[in-house]
């Protein structure tokens, strides 16, 4: 976070502006570009070879390791990062899904299992199109394919053992013991196939917990997010982010791209757990190491130091106090009193300070000794963010992003969910993309924050439920004709028959 080359700029008098501001492009030239393609062609690699070494043929191109010869392709047409890893999908709700559609965006086959009739239970959660899968479900669910089937079924439990032979991961997050009730133990899944993954979100690790079902509040609550978020007199707050949810699915996708890559040396499988509240703890890393710098005296940069309060046992909800040892806050802006979210988020951070000074109009602060040290400034962050408010109250948030840009103060508007969603530089580089639906037409979503150079991802849409129970049946796990009808005519992909009522 911090920017101290500019610190000799701000020594001077008037404060020098930057010329242009920075556009970051993830170019195709840059000289990352064989890190990147190497490590893709790896993992691609992983799914297709049956050898734990690397092929005869492979040649020592450069870095640690053997290497193929770099493809001759334009970057972006070698295919995708991930592309012939196939994925068992039995993920629902958030996590897990979370996780399994970042896999797809990278060029995975995600077969995603779902039980007959009802499917992942977010397709009818807070619908918003009548008849039509919600948000909730399509938002994370892209790219996959679905097929539904019974898992207790015997005829399911068939097609089954014949997913996990053509399979390279298995990623769930039920609670704690459902896949084993289906019969799917690790033991079980090892020996059906020795190099599959078995990746699982649950809610707590090993411990007094473990059999706990678990949501995202729960684990914002038990990793120690809520203690830690809010301000000092209030409640503890969850947070908008879903850090439980979709941060443990980004831990699991890390885990299972790990995974992948080992088994390239050992060609075994392995288990991944992410505990969503080990997920959440890593998250709040920041505040672990508050804990422990208590035992050396008070947090000076948290504002109740300036306030004179005393610290207690644990580290306290510091509101909107910065994480990173530079005081900051948020501060209204121009249109405050009927806006919401005209506000940015200032930080007084220590090699700027002489231009934030210049810029609200206080040039006697930059040797004034109450304010020219960061220690100094300490006692008085509730005087020196009123001063500053002052100034940004006659700007818009996005007038005063500019502004202080220009003087790399580090900063940033409170952007409501209305102006992400017509943000135009984040739709041209497909963070926020628009997807058509058969039944619910277009809609926003959140694309691959993930930019690869040589792997660019296409978001398409959710599949229905049991769209691809055919393709899969028959083009994936090769069942005849005969047998389809036979595993079809048993019930096991298909919702119960209702109960008819009595006349
Ligand atoms: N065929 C037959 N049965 C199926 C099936 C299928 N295709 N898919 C699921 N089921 C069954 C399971 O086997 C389970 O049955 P039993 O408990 O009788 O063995 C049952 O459906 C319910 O599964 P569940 O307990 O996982 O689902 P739930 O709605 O009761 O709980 C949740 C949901 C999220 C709390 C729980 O799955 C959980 O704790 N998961 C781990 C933590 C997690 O990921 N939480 C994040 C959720 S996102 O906010």
């Amino acid at each position: 976070m911090a920017k101290s080359k500019k610190s000799a700029k701000a020594k001077s008098k008037a404060p020098a502006k930057k010329p242009v501001r920075k556009v970051v492009k993830l170019a195709a030239k840059s000289t990352s570009k064989n890190t990147i393609k190497s490590a893709g062609k790896a993992a691609s690699k992983s799914a297709k070879s049956k050898s734990a070494k690397p092929a005869k043929s492979a040649k020592k191109a450069n870095g640690n390791g053997a290497y193929p010869k770099p493809v001759a392709k334009p970057f972006g047409e070698a295919g995708k990062a991930l592309e012939g890893v196939r994925i068992l999908d039995f993920t629902h709700v958030q996590s897990g899904p979370t996780c399994t559609q970042l896999l797809a965006w990278f060029g995975a086959d995600v077969i995603k299992v779902e039980r007959p009739g009802v499917g992942d239970i977010t397709r009818g959660q807070l619908v918003d199109v009548k008849g039509a899968d919600s948000l909730y479900f399509t938002m994370l669910n892209h790219n996959k394919r679905s097929i539904t089937i019974d898992s207790k079924h015997p005829q399911g439990k068939r097609v089954l053992d014949e997913l996990i032979k053509k399979c390279d991961v298995l990623v769930e997050n039920f609670a704690p013991g459902a896949l084993d009730r289906m019969g799917l133990t690790w033991d079980y899944i090892h020996k059906v196939n020795p190099r599959m993954i078995v990746a699982s979100v649950k809610g707590f690790g090993p411990g007094p917990y473990e059999d706990c079902k678990v949501y995202e509040n729960v684990a914002q609550c038990t990793g120690g997010s809520a203690s830690t978020t809010g301000f000092r007199d209030g409640l503890p707050l969850v947070t908008g982010a879903q850090i439980g949810d979709s941060g443990t699915g980004l831990h699991l996708a890390l885990g299972i791209v790990t995974a992948l890559f080992q088994r390239n040396r050992t060609g075994r499988g392995q288990r991944v757990l992410c505990a969503m509240q080990d997920g959440v703890l890593n998250l709040c890393r920041v505040k672990l190491r508050d804990q422990q710098r208590l035992k050396a005296g008070p947090l000076t940069e948290y504002s109740q130091y300036g306030e004179g309060i005393p610290f207690g046992d644990a580290t306290p909800r510091a509101g909107n106090d910065s994480g990173g040892g530079q005081p900051g806050r948020i501060l209204k802006c121009k249109g405050w009193e009927d806006d919401p979210n005209a506000y940015i988020y200032f930080i007084t951070q220590a090699p700027v300070w002489q231009a934030i000074c210049d810029v609200i109009g206080e040039p006697g602060w930059k040797t004034d000794p109450d304010f020219a040290t960061p220690k100094a400034r300490l006692p008085r962050l509730n005087q020196i963010f009123e001063r500053i408010e002052e100034w940004t109250k006659t700007k818009t948030k996005f007038e005063a992003m500019d502004i202080l840009n220009q003087y790399d103060i580090p900063c940033g508007p409170i952007l409501s969910m209305k102006e992400l969603a017509e943000d135009e530089s984040l739709r041209k580089t497909g963070t926020v993309v628009e997807v058509d639906h058969p039944t619910r037409g277009k809609y926003l979503t959140v694309g691959n924050p993930i930019k690869l150079s040589d792997s660019i991802t296409e978001v398409k849409r959710s599949p229905l439920l049991g769209e691809h129970t055919d393709e899969i049946l028959t083009d994936v796990l090769g069942f005849k004709a005969k047998d389809v009808a036979e595993i079809k005519n048993s019930g096991a992909l298909s919702a119960p028959q209702k109960e008819e009522k009595a006349a």
